[in-house]
């Protein structure tokens, strides 16, 4: 667990000593190696193949696909995004084809082309649906699921199922079950006071890691019409304005859970906020508004970033950092 794998030029000084430089970031989260710990967050350019091929070229470590439900979403009505300060204010609503179009059409047609994992993020709102979900995801190539329990505006999906915590696990169990040799891991939300609880709760029922976290229920209020701007009304706040509370849930995850696989999204936006979050625990992390100021560049920067940092500190691997901000 949380071993990474490293691969070192070493060098010979002036003075004859040798050092040895980190070349890469490659870690191993449980059995599947990812060549470096920056991984495509849900919901960001993450629809169609030519998307993926997009961002797996721009240096990813793999790709987290858009949440899918059992059957087809509209999504909510028109505006979807709008600025907030320090970030973005999105209430898509869930769009998506439906869990058996989008494995059959999309993933099973890049699947073994790609040289990145693919993550499938799903949506359940019930058991049931996670029973029939798993029957789709079987044979489909993929081996890492992401259960959505925290979007923060669709009733009935995410927030709603980590707000009840039998049902919650009962997910759990019946993916890890079915998909036996998957990495389930559940994103979760910062809505909630009993984080200890609910990480005891999802880990006990089989999940391999938590993904710490979703966008935050916020609104946009248009003052001259005197109306909420986004559709739904209610909508995620993403970007840098979240970034100390993500960095908040993956610190505490670790005081409780140091053994186990933490990884964090939410405004990070430069190689910097990429350390504070391995400091405070993440073995891994996501990235997802950046790429709308900065574009997919954002992962070569973190990449390059984080290298530097780590030789420039005299770490031999990015292991040796994490969690290291619990030492004092
Ligand atoms: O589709 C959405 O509106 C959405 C989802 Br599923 C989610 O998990 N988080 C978010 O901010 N938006």
């Amino acid at each position: 667990m949380k071993k990474s794998l490293r691969k070192l030029e070493t060098k010979c000084t002036r003075n004859g000593s040798f050092l040895s430089d980190i070349l890469s970031l490659e870690i191993n989260i449980e059995n599947i190696k990812l060549r470096n710990p920056f991984i495509l967050a849900s919901g960001i350019l993450d629809v169609t193949p030519s998307l993926f091929f997009r961002v797996a070229s721009s240096g990813a470590g793999a790709i987290v696909t858009k949440t899918v439900t059992l059957e087809e979403r509209k999504g909510f009505d028109n505006p979807v995004i709008t600025d907030a300060p320090c970030g973005l204010i999105n209430s898509m609503g869930l769009p998506n084809p439906g869990i058996k179009y989008f494995v059959n059409k999309y993933v099973k047609s890049i699947i073994d082309k790609i040289d990145i994992p693919i993550i499938l993020s799903i949506g359940p709102s019930s058991v049931k649906d996670v029973y029939e979900m798993s029957n789709i995801v079987l044979d489909s190539g993929l081996k890492w699921i992401e259960i959505n329990a925290s979007c923060p505006h669709v009733k009935g999906h995410g927030l709603t199922v980590l707000g009840d915590e039998s049902m919650l696990g009962e997910i759990i169990r019946v993916t890890k079950k079915k998909l036996s040799n998957f990495l389930i891991f559940v994103k979760i939300s910062a809505h909630i006071t009993n984080l200890a609880k609910i990480a005891e709760t999802i880990f006990s029922s089989g999940a391999d890691g938590i993904v710490a976290i979703n966008t935050l229920r916020a609104i946009a209020i248009d003052i001259w019409s005197k109306k909420p701007i986004l559709g739904g009304i209610f909508g995620g706040l993403s970007g840098p304005a979240i970034k100390p509370v993500a960095l908040r849930c993956v610190y505490e995850l670790y005081q409780y859970f140091p053994e186990k696989v933490i990884i964090g999204v939410g405004g990070i936006s430069s190689w910097r906020d990429a350390i504070e979050f391995f400091l405070a625990g993440a073995s891994a992390i996501q990235i997802g508004s950046v790429i709308a100021f900065k574009d997919l560049n954002i992962f070569k920067e973190l990449n390059d970033g984080v290298i530097k940092y780590l030789n420039k500190e005299g770490y031999d691997s990015i292991n040796e950092i994490i969690g290291l901000a619990h030492r004092f």
